[in-house]
C-alpha cells in the first residue's frame, strides 16, 4: 500500500481499475506528444492520464490540460493530449512517466504514483485539470475515465467540452498567464483576442477592390462549430472576406456536403451552434454532435497525404452561382483537420488544376511578412533572431527559398511538433511548420516589446509606426502556444489582404519539388532505426545504401524513411524532378523497404494519381 496516499484514494483507484479491466488492455501507444489508439481500448489508459494530469498540476502548481481527441485520424481511434502549464505540450521527462503510468499493471499503479511522485517530490494539494474533446463518439466515456482519475487523486476539473485542440492551450495558458488559478478564462476570450486582432490588422490594410471567398473544409470535425462562430463574429467588421464551411459533419453525411454559411446563417436545418452555454459548467456529458465521417476523405491530412482535394465541395461551387461577384482567382480554399490544430491551403488553377498550399508554403509568407516589415521598421537583420523552424519533410523547394531568396535561416529538427516548437522557442522570432500544415510563429519578450515601441514612437516616421502597429496586431493574432487552424487561417488571410495578394501570387513564391509521402506495414516497425535528424536509415544494414542508389539515378532526388511515431507504419517520402518520378522514387523505396524489414500483407503498389 501508498505510503503517501490515503486509504480512501487507494481504494477508489483499485475499484476504478476493476470496473474497467473488462475492456481488456493492450500496451499499444504510440507516440511521445500524446497517446492514440483505438478508442474501445483506451478508458483505463484516460483514468491514468486523469491521474497524471492531477500529479503534474500539482508538480507545476499551474493548470494543466487534458484534450480528448485522435485528431487526423480515423474516428474508431481516440487518443489523449495532455498540456503543459504554459500551455504547450508536456515536458519530455514526463512524458516517460506517462507512459509508465499508462501501461502499467493494475497491481502497479499505486506504486507508480508513488514513484512519480517521490522523483518530483509532489505533495497533494489544490490542483486545477482543463478538460475538452473532440465530436468524436468515443469521448463521452473516455472524458468520464479521465474525470474519475482526477477524483481519485483529489483534483479539480473543469470541462470545457467541445473544443479545438489549440482552444484548450489557450484557456490553460491564459490561466496560467494569471496568478489567481480559481479564474476560468472563457471560449469568448479566445474569439474575441481572435476577431479584435484580426480587425486592428485589416484597419491597417488597402481596401481590396475584390471579394474574397474562402471555402472552409472543417473535416466533419469540431472545427466547423469554431469555424461558425468565427465566421459570424468577423461578418460584423469585415466586408470583403466570405467563408463557407463545408464537411461540417452534422447531418451524418460520410461526404460531406451539409451546409455552408450564407450571409452569416447555416443554411442547414439540422445546425446548432455551440457557445458559451458550454463554458463554466463542470457537468459531465456535455453537447455531442451526431457527426460522422470524420476526417474521411477530408480534412487537412487527407489533402496534403492524397494531394487532391475533399470531397464536400460542391456547396461553394452553389454558392459561387448564386453570388457571381466573385471571380475564379479571388476563391482558394482550407482544409482543417479532426481537432483543427492543422491548415492547408489549395485552389483551382484556370487549367481547373489542383494547387496544394501547404505548411511550407504557409511559413515561406509568414518569414516574408516578417522579413518586410522589419525591413520597414529599419530594424538591421541582426538585431534579432529570425529563422524557420522545418523537418526533413519540408519541401526542398521551400528550404532554397527561405535560405536564398528571403536570406532567412533554416533549422532542422526531428519529425514532431514539440520538437520544432522547443527550436523556435529559442529564437526571437521562430516561425515554425511541419509540411502537413501543423505549426504557428512563437516571438520572443525582446521583439515584442522592441514592435510595441516603435509602434507609439513618435519620432519615427509614421510608416514606421504603421508597420510596428501591423506587426504587434500579428503577434496578437498569433495562437502562440500551438499550431492553430482557426488562427493559421486568419494569419495568412491577413498577409494575402495587406499585400492585396490573391492565393496564385502567394504560390508562385517558389514551386513545390514533385514529392510523395507512402508508408508501408512491417513486421516490427521498431527495427528501423535512423540517424537523429531521420534522413538515414541505420537499420536494418544495407537499407540506407540502397536507398541511396536508387535516388541517385533521380535528377533532384531526395527520399528517406522513418518508423511513424502515431501509427504502426513505416513512412517513405520522396522528392524527384517530376511527379512520376517522385512517384517511382517512393514506389522503389517501399517495395525495398517491404522486402528488407519484413513487410506485412500485399507489397505496396504504386500510388494512383
Ligand atoms: P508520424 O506518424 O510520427 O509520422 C505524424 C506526422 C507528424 C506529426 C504527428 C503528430 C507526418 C509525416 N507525420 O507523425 O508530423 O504531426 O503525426 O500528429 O506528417
Ligand atoms: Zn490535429
Amino acid at each position: 500500500m501508498s505510503p503517501i496516499l490515503d486509504q480512501t484514494r487507494t481504494n477508489e483507484i483499485f475499484h476504478y481499475n476493476l470496473l474497467f479491466s473488462k475492456y481488456g488492455k493492450k500496451d499499444i501507444l504510440y507516440g511521445t506528444a500524446g497517446f492514440r489508439t483505438n478508442a474501445n481500448q483506451l478508458d483505463h489508459v484516460m483514468f491514468r492520464m486523469g491521474i497524471l494530469a492531477v500529479l503534474y498540476a500539482n508538480y507545476t502548481k499551474k493548470v494543466a490540460g487534458i484534450m480528448i481527441t485522435a485528431s487526423h485520424n480515423p474516428e474508431c481511434d481516440n487518443g489523449v493530449k495532455i498540456i503543459g502549464n504554459n500551455g504547450e505540450m508536456l515536458e519530455e521527462n514526463w512524458e516517460s512517466y506517462a507512459t509508465i503510468l499508462a501501461n502499467c499493471k493494475d497491481e502497479e499503479i499505486v506504486n507508480s504514483i508513488d514513484m512519480i511522485m517521490s522523483d518530483f517530490i509532489i505533495r497533494l494539494g489544490n490542483s486545477l485539470v482543463y478538460l475538452a474533446h473532440d465530436t468524436r463518439k468515443s469521448c463521452p466515456v473516455l472524458l468520464e475515465a479521465c474525470i474519475l482519475g482526477i477524483n481519485a487523486m483529489g483534483g479539480k476539473y473543469q470541462n470545457y467540452g467541445l473544443l479545438t485542440t489549440p482552444q484548450l492551450h489557450f484557456m490553460v495558458y491564459t490561466a496560467n498567464s494569471d496568478s489567481d488559478i480559481s479564474y476560468y478564462p472563457a471560449e469568448r476570450d479566445y474569439f474575441d483576442k481572435l476577431k479584435t486582432a484580426f480587425f486592428n490588422f485589416s484597419q491597417d490594410c488597402p481596401d481590396p477592390p475584390y471579394r474574397i471567398l474562402v471555402g472552409v473544409d472543417t473535416a466533419n470535425g469540431v472545427g466547423a462549430l469554431k469555424m461558425e462562430r468565427l465566421q459570424i463574429l468577423l461578418r460584423e467588421n469585415i466586408k470583403y472576406l466570405e467563408f463557407t464551411v463545408v464537411n461540417m459533419g452534422l447531418n451524418g453525411n460520410a461526404t460531406g456536403d451539409i451546409g455552408y454559411i450564407k450571409h452569416g446563417r447555416t443554411t442547414n436545418s439540422n445546425n446548432h451552434t455551440l457557445n458559451d452555454e458550454i463554458e463554466n459548467n463542470n457537468e459531465m456529458g456535455t453537447i455531442q454532435s451526431t457527426q460522422s465521417g470524420l476526417n474521411l476523405n477530408c480534412g487537412a491530412d487527407y489533402v496534403k497525404v492524397n494531394m487532391k482535394p475533399p470531397t464536400g465541395l460542391s456547396s461553394v461551387h452553389d454558392f459561387r452561382k448564386e453570388s457571381p461577384f466573385f471571380e475564379d482567382q479571388n476563391v482558394h480554399y482550407a482544409s482543417f483537420d479532426g481537432d483543427a490544430d492543422r491548415i492547408v491551403f489549395y485552389y483551382f488553377d484556370k487549367n481547373h488544376e489542383f494547387n496544394l498550399l501547404d505548411g511550407d508554403k504557409i511559413a515561406a509568407l509568414i518569414a516574408y511578412y516578417i522579413k518586410d516589415t522589419l525591413k520597414i521598421c529599419e530594424l538591421a537583420p541582426n538585431d534579432f533572431d529570425l529563422g524557420v523552424v522545418q523537418t526533413a519533410y519540408a519541401n526542398g523547394s521551400s528550404t532554397l527559398y527561405i535560405r536564398d531568396n528571403l536570406n532567412m535561416k533554416v533549422y532542422f529538427t526531428p519529425t514532431g511538433v514539440k520538437h520544432l516548437h522547443h527550436k523556435a522557442a529559442q529564437l526571437d522570432v521562430g516561425i515554425y511548420f511541419e509540411a502537413n500544415g501543423h505549426g504557428t510563429v512563437l516571438y520572443s519578450k525582446k521583439f515584442v516589446q522592441k514592435i510595441a515601441e516603435l509602434s507609439k514612437d513618435g519620432t519615427k516616421s509614421s510608416k514606421i509606426n504603421t508597420s510596428a502597429r501591423n506587426m504587434m496586431n500579428f503577434i496578437n493574432l498569433t495562437n502562440q502556444s500551438v499550431g492553430d487552424a482557426l488562427s493559421d487561417l486568419l494569419l495568412v488571410e491577413a498577409i494575402l489582404l495587406k499585400y492585396g495578394w490573391n492565393i496564385t501570387h502567394w504560390n508562385s513564391m517558389y514551386q513545390d519539388l514533385p514529392n510523395r509521402l507512402m508508408k508501408i506495414k512491417i513486421n516490427d516497425r521498431t527495427l528501423v532505426k535512423t540517424s537523429p535528424d531521420e534522413t538515414i536509415c541505420l537499420s536494418p544494414p544495407a537499407l540506407q545504401e540502397a536507398i541511396d542508389s536508387l535516388v541517385s539515378r533521380y535528377p533532384k532526388g531526395r527520399a528517406f524513411l522513418r518508423p511513424s511515431g502515431t501509427e504502426d507504419v513505416v513512412r517513405i517520402y520522396a522528392e524527384a524532378e517530376s511527379q512520376e518520378k517522385a512517384d517511382d522514387l517512393a514506389h522503389s523505396i517501399s517495395v525495398l523497404a517491404f522486402d528488407m524489414a519484413a513487410g506485412v500483407g500485399d507489397r505496396p503498389l504504386r500510388p494512383s494519381k
